[in-house]
This record gives C-alpha cells, sequence and structure tokens, in this order.
C-alpha cells in the first residue's frame, strides 16, 4: 500500500536534510529516501584519506540557526571529511530529522500522477510514497564516474573508489598502491596515501593547477571575532559576487581584485599579487586578478605562475614538467586547493606516469600493463569523478506529465528554469540542479537558498490554494540562454571538464552550472518571487481535472 505525504525528498545530504526540516517547520509531512545507511550525502560517501572540504569551515554550514553556527566548534581552517559528517550527524540528531528519513532505500522512479495530481515515489526495497511534491535533493556530484580501464575487474589487489570508499579502515602500510585520477579528490588523498604506503605510483592523464590550501588549526580569538559577526558574514557570503565562500575580508578582496586584468601589466606584478594570494592559500586565489575567467591572456599569465611555483616545488625537472598543467586554462577545470601536493613528488617513495606519453594498455591481476612495462601494484586507488550535476537525477526513471521522460527533456542537455524546475514536471523541484549557480559555489549557501526559495513557493501555492505549480516553457528556455550566455563571456568552455559533461562519454557538452554568482542569481530569484514567481505557473485545480485551470498568478 503507498504512504501518502505532503511531499517526498530525495536525498538526505545537506541539502534534503534543511528541506526535511523547513518543510516540518510548515507543518507538512515528509518522508525522505536515502540511499546510505546515514544521513550526510557527500560527506558521508566520500571517505577516502585526505577528505575534506574546499570551502572553509565556519563559511561551510548551515546559516539557519544561529544557536548553531555559535554552539558548533570547528577545528581546522578546511574542514576533514569526519567532522563535516559528525555535524551533520549533530544537525540530524538537534533537529530530529531521522525520524522521516528512510535509510537504504535507493530512489527508483518519480512518476506523476496526472489525475491526482501527485508524485509515485518508488525505491529499490519497494517503499511506495504518494505526495504531492517532489523534492529532488540528490547532490551535484554524487554519481561515480566509473572509467574504462580494460581488465579492471581482473586485477588481483585491492580496488578502491574514493566515492565509494569501504567504512573500515583502510590500511597501506608496506603496500604498492597506484592511484588514477588528479582532479580534487585524488590531489587530497595523493600526500596522505603517499606517507602511508612503500610505493605509490599517480597514473596523470591530466595535470592539474592546484593551490596549497594553508590550511590549520582554527585560532580560537579569529573563531570569536568571527562568531561575533557571524550575521554579517553570512549576508556577504549570500551576496558575494561569486563562490559565497569565506569572511568579510576575503568577500571584500574578492569583489575588488588586487589587479582588474594581468594583461597590461608585467608578469612581476602579476607575480607579486598571485603570490599574496598563494601564502594565503585556498580558492581565492582565483580573485586575484579580475578578469582571469574571461581574458586568456590574464589567465595565461596567472597559469604561468603557478607553473613557476610547481617547477619551484619539484626537485626533479621531468617530474615538475609532468605536473605543470599546459591542457586547459586555469579555473576551466575546478581548481584544486592542496595540502603537501607537489611536494608529495619529491619523496622517494611516489613516482608519476604521464598517460599522455605511455597509455594504459590494460589492467592485469599484478597491476598496470603500460606500452613500455607492468607497473605491479597491491592496490588501485580511482579518484577519477563523477557524471556531474545530472548523473543522480538522470538514473531515476523520473516522468512528469504524459509520462514524459526527464531523459527525453534533457535529450540535449540539462535545461531548466532558475536550475529549479523543469517544464512538463509540475510539482518537481531539484535543489541546486543545472542552471543555478551550485558547484559554482559554497553548497551549503546556495542550498540553503534555494530551500528556502522552495519552501517559499510551497507557502505562497498553501495561502492562494493552488495545486499545481510548472515551469513556463519560454522561463526556461529564456533562462538556458543567459547560463549560456554567461558561460560564453568566460573561458569555461575551453576546460573540457565535467561542468561541460566531458569527462562521461556520450554526454551531451552544455555549460551546466549558473556562472554569474551567488549573489546575482539570489537577485534574480528574489525577483521572480516579488513578481508573483514570474515564469512559473500555477493551478488550483489538478493538472489533468480541466484544460483551463487558473493559471498564471
Ligand atoms: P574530477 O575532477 O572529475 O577528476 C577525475 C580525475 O580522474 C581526472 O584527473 C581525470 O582525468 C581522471 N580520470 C578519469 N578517467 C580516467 C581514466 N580512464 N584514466 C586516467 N585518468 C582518468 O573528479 P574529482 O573527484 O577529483 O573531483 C570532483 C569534484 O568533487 C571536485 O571538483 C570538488 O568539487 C569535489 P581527465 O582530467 O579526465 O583527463
Amino acid at each position: 500500500m503507498p504512504e501518502r505525504f505532503d511531499a517526498v525528498v530525495v536525498g538526505a545530504g545537506l541539502a534534503g536534510l534543511y528541506m526535511l526540516h523547513r518543510l516540518r517547520g510548515m507543518g507538512l509531512s515528509v518522508r525522505v529516501y536515502e540511499a546510505g545507511s546515514d544521513v550526510g550525502g557527500t560527506w558521508y560517501w566520500n571517505r577516502y584519506p585526505g577528505a575534506r572540504c574546499d570551502v572553509e569551515s565556519l563559511a561551510y554550514s548551515y546559516s539557519f540557526s544561529d544557536e548553531l553556527q555559535q554552539q558548533w566548534e570547528w577545528t581546522d581552517r578546511y574542514p576533514p571529511q569526519p567532522e563535516i559528517l559528525r555535524y551533520i550527524n549533530h544537525v540530524a540528531d538537534r533537529f530530529d530529522l531521522r525520524r522521516d528519513i528512510r535509510f537504504e532505500r535507493r530512489v527508483e522512479s518519480a512518476r506523476f500522477n496526472e489525475a491526482e495530481c501527485l508524485w509515485e515515489v518508488r525505491s529499490d526495497k519497494g517503499d511506495h510514497a504518494r505526495a504531492p511534491f517532489c523534492i529532488m535533493a540528490t547532490g551535484c556530484l554524487s554519481t561515480p564516474f566509473e572509467p574504462d580501464l580494460p581488465g579492471l575487474e581482473d586485477f588481483a589487489g585491492g580496488v578502491y573508489r574514493t566515492n565509494l570508499w569501504p567504512h573500515e579502515n583502510v590500511r597501506f602500510e608496506g603496500r604498492r598502491v597506484g592511484i588514477f585520477g588528479t582532479g580534487s579528490t585524488g590531489i587530497q588523498a595523493i600526500p596522505v596515501i603517499a606517507r602511508e604506503a612503500a610505493h605509490l605510483t599517480v597514473f596523470q592523464r591530466t595535470a592539474n593547477y592546484s593551490i596549497p590550501a594553508v590550511n590549520g588549526p582554527l585560532d580560537p580569538a579569529f573563531v570569536r571575532a568571527f562568531k561575533a559577526r557571524y550575521a554579517e558574514h553570512r549576508e556577504h557570503q549570500r551576496l558575494g559576487l561569486s563562490m559565497g565562500a569565506g569572511d568579510l575580508e576575503a568577500a571584500a578582496r574578492d569583489m575588488k581584485p588586487m589587479l582588474p586584468t594581468a594583461e597590461k601589466v608585467t608578469q612581476a606584478e602579476v607575480n607579486r599579487v598571485c603570490e599574496a594570494y598563494w601564502s594565503r592559500g585556498g580558492a581565492h586565489f582565483m580573485g586575484a586578478i579580475g578578469d582571469v575567467m574571461s581574458n586568456e591572456a590574464s589567465n595565461r599569465r596567472v597559469a604561468d605562475f603557478v607553473r613557476t611555483r610547481i617547477r619551484a616545488i619539484v626537485r626533479d625537472p621531468e617530474t615538475a614538467e609532468t605536473l605543470c598543467p599546459t591542457t586547459h586554462p586555469i579555473g576551466t577545470k575546478r581548481i584544486c586547493v592542496d595540502t603537501d601536493y607537489y611536494a608529495t613528488y619529491n619523496r622517494p617513495n611516489v613516482s608519476l606516469i604521464n598517460l599522455r606519453k605511455t597509455p594504459v594498455e590494460s589492467i592485469e591481476p599484478q597491476g598496470v600493463r603500460l606500452a613500455n612495462r607492468l607497473v605491479e601494484l597491491d592496490d588501485l586507488v580511482l579518484a577519477t569523478g563523477f557524471d556531474a550535476m545530472t548523473g543522480a537525477l538522470l538514473r531515476m526513471d523520473i516522468r512528469g506529465s504524459h509520462g514524459r521522460k526527464l531523459s527525453q527533456a534533457w535529450r540535449d542537455g540539462p535545461r531548466t528554469y532558475l536550475g529549479l524546475m523543469v517544464p512538463g514536471f509540475p510539482n518537481l523541484f531539484t535543489v541546486t540542479g543545472p542552471g543555478s549557480p551550485s558547484v559554482l559555489s559554497n553548497m551549503v549557501v546556495s542550498i540553503e537558498q534555494h530551500v528556502e526559495f522552495i519552501a517559499g513557493i510551497l507557502e505562497h501555492m498553501r495561502e492562494r490554494g493552488y495545486q499545481s505549480i510548472r515551469a513556463n516553457p519560454q522561463a526556461e528556455a529564456d533562462w538556458t540562454a543567459e547560463v549560456a550566455k554567461r558561460a560564453n563571456a568566460t573561458l569555461y568552455s575551453k576546460g573540457g571538464s565535467w561542468y561541460l559533461g566531458a569527462n562521461v562519454e556520450g554526454k551531451p557538452r552544455m555549460f551546466m552550472p549558473y556562472v554569474g554568482g551567488v549573489g546575482a542569481y539570489r537577485s534574480t530569484c528574489e525577483s521572480v518571487a516579488a513578481n508573483g514567481y514570474r515564469g512559473f505557473n500555477f493551478r488550483r485545480d489538478a493538472p489533468a481535472a480541466t484544460h483551463a485551470g487558473a493559471s498564471g498568478s
């Protein structure tokens, strides 16, 4: 027998938990389905050595409860995965969220029942819930991407996927370990595994730009001062030009880069400015030069600075050159933030293989077969990324009005209105969906904004007796064009990254996140709401009951 709720939420990560809390606060009955055996989403699955957030602790946390943000104590400038997971568990307990969550349930289908204006949601364990609203809080980086490594299943040793890391302690002492993937994940894991393993071989296909985190324990005086002005910091994060991260000082810096362009000054001047950001650490480095993401000449100069730093750190010249990124402008693949990444290659127990020179022929039981030799290994670590942004949504069978599949609607790439709704899928919301700032922002800032916007819509509907909301196709077309226009004014499309779907064979190439920044995006949403939720159509009756329902608002 199906169970009936006011809303079904899919996912119990940072987005799903806050959605549940908000909806419950409105007096709605909610069922949350979560594939993991506990809360945490990304931070539940990604338990690999060195896993850490690249947004600072005091920013990467909920702002909706002042008591929570005042009481919770972070240890480091950048929070390690176990600490974030503890925080999320604390939130789940503090707000008594678990009782509405069903764990170890992977949602397989969500179908819109037109006649009754209900979503029918089914899990792999046979659950069947019906609710007028369905909210996908399924994460942007939650569907692992399985690399094409022929023979992987024959490998005799351990195979560890960073994004499905075992819960028990994995020990690499005395073992010869190989790792594929030098994105954010690999760059975090490599220095930690290198310290433990007998030998670590890094199989690098694409060299990436990485900035030192300059991580360390938080200074209690800094934390006290920060917390005293928490509301102001949060406001800056919400209105920030881009990421929505950092403190007031960093936010002010990012809004007014030290140099508007690197094109018309000497490389020495560029180096001086970049060095200042490099030594402070973190992704704010990308805020040093104003037009780094829109001017190729500027971008090249910033990239030159990073390459100079790599050559200065890595002692072996050939290894240093292999680590110097040359295939894409800096920032067009997500900038990495590391602790000791480049210096790790000075260790005698670490070697680097350039897969562009010596590609993998196959994986054999004893190791990795290259064109010129076999690299013998005991364990393999795959840090090979995700089917980003659309993967989690498209692996469910989502069908809207007239049985239309989401996979069909997105055949040529994801099209949304504000990253929140898709025409033809009434009452279905995506939290931080494609077309919203999402992965180009501090995710918690974006999650809170989306959750609050969705809650505002539901409140608006309740007050007016509306039963359904749908995105207007013209609004979707205009927004999709705006997302593309913004992206095309930058260098992002030159990166060949997962932002574009370029890491997954056959995936349509389309720049998915909104690059305009969380501040611009938020004000667009506010203006949409202030204008009666412009671009959304509301109806008082079930959509199928009549063709002439009260539409617009
Ligand atoms: P990424 O950034 O997608 O990195 C995946 C890495 O795996 C990247 O270096 C890929 O090289 C490499 N890869 C993928 N397939 C292969 C094969 N077959 N052979 C060799 N190398 C391969 O994922 P991450 O998990 O590091 O980071 C994702 C986001 O999570 C991150 O940006 C943060 O937001 C958190 P390629 O570049 O494709 O040549």
